[in-house]
């Protein structure tokens, strides 16, 4: 009877406290109440279980785009038709998503199809189950996976339109084309099918020598041919709807066809043509530098540019937003204006390798509309972004990371979408649709990635990120013997003149890889937008700006305004305590208070640091730094505690 009684006890606490963040934006209560009819499908049982407005009809119409839908209300019924059981499901969720943000009451007229045909994300998943770039635990995949949660992702994933699954990191493992492995890969597609979802992996151009036994991994070997023409069969085998690889070749050591004197176009090709049969594609990153170069932003270009029009029509050239990693901002690759006659696609970073990983606030959305504003989506055959999926409970680590996921998918459904408008869904669906909730934190959620920005790396600042980690502020980094492109002095060039890195056409010229009238404008000193000033121009400290300060009051101003955003956020937040249940947030909180303190830390080592050049005084109509230089240079931080970096601190 005790036991009993303690069980119900555990049962109804654990109900009452179930807003872990598990259920994602899909909070449906209680059980559906509607008729459908028409078609079986999984779109119907989703509507079965969930919807409780008027009756539904499932319909087909083959005239629709295979992944698109057609809603329309007449007489009090919903008709969703779709050519495909597919466009039935998004359809599906396009209803629920109405129903949970608190919209489906008007008559609806709604056709819809993606803008990209390949919705991907990417896994940074190892074998041995830990993430690379993941802040939320282990890998779903990898390690003790379970069905119900890889369903569950499906689900997820389906509801915004993501429609394809890269499972194992890019720094790929041979072990990835194991028969082992290929296995776990079945297992895993086939629980993905039914929602619409393909797997695709990524490997390592040396699998032939190192999983083959061979003594080369040279494209143009004819063993070599021959071991990749195997094993995409062996592979096809298993998964008959596989999607294809992803590759990441002679780039921060990894093999490739280049250790063999072979262009990135021969390795390509190659094996494209392994995969063409069976309508594989094969992405190829771009994502490639040395040591030796005088400007690490223009080597891709330099690299890829002579191979326009050299690969395959099954190969699409994979290339990350900006030209050199994943900043907190950064201008669009200079690739996807360049290239003329090769399929591109775009990468973008959802887990938040350089925004603060798990901790920080940063909804991504309006970083990718302002790369959309500039790259047309319809120059892109495609769409990738590495995701932040793990196994923690929430699935992100932070809950508002969440809402980068459901962005990632419904701007790669439809680029157009504004910001406003995801945040606004995402919120209503995840946490409430009390009007003052959601335009509060609408407006909140849109400006938190310029807050980061602007506590982290205003102006066009990049990569003052300590070597490693990429948390914390380390821009003074540079132990002798460390590759100069890996430390922050090689991007910021602070000195007695003024900051920031001369990439004109008088500096390294990486302005030229840009088309008119962007190059021009980029080239000047006086046009090039403020958001990119140090990423173009060395800029002398008394230069004077738009807003009519010189260049380093405006530094000092734009630090201020990062760490007073930060603030700001954490104090709307608090005001929000009645329209969110305890748990999240109290999670949510304690998340911001640790912001707050590292905006500080940023806005102090940066400021101080610069200091030491501009040899100006920090500005009386802002709050001054309150940590010591000296200090913070001797601080360590410790990674193995991301979920409290700042405590992690030590010397
Ligand atoms: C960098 C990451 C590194 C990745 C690399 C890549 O620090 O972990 O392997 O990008 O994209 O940003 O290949």
């Amino acid at each position: 009877m005790r036991q009993l009684l303690i069980t119900l006890f555990l049962v109804l606490t654990h109900t009452a406290t179930a807003e872990d963040g598990s259920r994602l934006w899909h909070r449906f209560e209680g059980a559906g109440t509607a008729s459908i009819q028409g078609v079986k499908c999984l779109a119907a049982r989703e509507l079965q279980s969930n919807w409780k407005g008027g009756p539904i009809v499932l319909q087909r119409n083959g005239g629709l785009h295979r992944e698109g839908y057609h809603i329309a209300t007449s007489k009090g019924i919903i008709r969703i038709s779709a050519s495909t059981d597919i466009g039935l499901l998004y359809g599906a969720y396009h209803l629920l998503r109405l129903q949970q943000s608190g919209n489906a009451h008007q008559a609806l007229n709604i056709t819809e199809r993606p803008a990209f045909a390949r919705r991907i994300l990417n896994h940074w998943d190892n074998p041995d189950g830990t993430i690379e770039r993941g802040y939320s635990g282990h890998s779903i995949f990898w390690e003790n996976a379970s069905t119900e949660v890889i369903r569950q992702y499906a689900r997820a994933n389906a509801s915004v339109g993501i429609n394809g699954t890269v499972l194992n990191n890019v720094n790929a493992k041979p072990e990835a084309l194991s028969r082992e492995t290929l296995k776990q890969v079945k297992t895993i597609a086939d629980i993905l099918r039914p929602y619409g979802i393909r797997v695709y992996l990524s490997v390592n151009f040396a699998s032939p020598m190192r999983l083959g036994r061979l003594s080369t991994a040279d494209p143009r070997d004819k063993n070599v041919i021959r071991w990749w023409q195997e094993k995409v069969k062996e592979i096809y085998r298993q998964v008959p709807d596989f999607g294809g690889f992803l590759v990441k070749a002679n780039s921060e050591g990894e093999p490739g066809p280049c250790d063999y004197g072979r262009s990135h176009a021969e390795g390509a090709n190659m094996l494209a043509r392994a995969l063409k049969p069976y309508h594989g594609i094969v992405m190829w990153r771009t994502f490639v530098y040395s040591a030796n170069d005088d400007d690490r932003a223009k080597q891709a270009y330099k690299e890829f540019m002579p191979l326009d029009g050299k690969f395959l029509d099954n190969v699409i050239l994979q290339i990350k937003n900006g030209p050199i990693d994943f900043q907190p901002r950064e201008p669009y690759s200079p690739l996807f204006t360049g290239l003329k006659s090769t399929p591109m696609m775009a990468e973008l970073q959802i887990t938040q390798e350089y925004l603060g990983a798990a901790n920080h606030l940063a909804f991504l959305a309006p970083m990718w509309t302002e790369f959309f504003s500039l790259v047309k989506p319809q120059s892109l055959r495609a769409i990738a972004g590495v995701a932040n999926v793990g196994n923690n409970q929430n699935w992100c680590g932070h809950h508002f990371a969440q809402a980068n996921w459901y962005a990632f998918g419904r701007l790669a459904w439809n680029p157009t979408l504004t910001p406003e408008t995801i945040a606004r869904e995402w919120l209503g669906q995840t946490f409430s649709t009390n009007h003052d909730f959601l335009s509060t934190m609408t407006d909140l959620m849109v400006q938190s990635h310029e807050t980061v920005v602007n506590y982290m790396m205003p102006l066009g600042l990049h990569h003052l990120f300590a070597l490693g980690h990429h948390y914390g502020p380390q821009p003074w980094y540079a132990a002798p013997g460390t590759r100069p492109d890996w430390t922050p002095p090689y991007y910021h060039r602070a000195d007695a003149q003024g900051l920031g890195f001369n990439r004109t056409r008088k500096g390294s010229d990486a302005v030229s890889q840009y088309p008119q009238p962007l190059a021009d404008r980029y080239d000047n000193i006086l046009t090039c937008p403020d958001s990119y000033l140090t990423w173009f121009h060395h800029v002398p400290w008394d230069h004077q700006m738009k807003s009519g300060r010189t260049f380093w009051d405006e530094l000092c101003h734009k630090y201020s305004a990062g760490v007073d955003g930060a603030r700001k956020m954490l104090t709307v937040w608090d005001g929000m305590e009645s329209h969110v249940d305890a748990d999240r947030f109290a999670d949510v909180q304690h998340k911001l208070r640790i912001q707050v303190r590292d905006a500080e830390w940023w806005r102090d080592a940066c400021l101080l640091y610069f200091q030491t050049f501009s040899h100006r005084p920090i500005p009386q109509d802002m709050d001054h730094p309150v940590h010591d230089l000296n200090e913070m240079m001797q601080f360590r931080l410790d990674i193995t505690n991301y979920e409290n970096p700042t405590c992690g601190y030590s010397r």
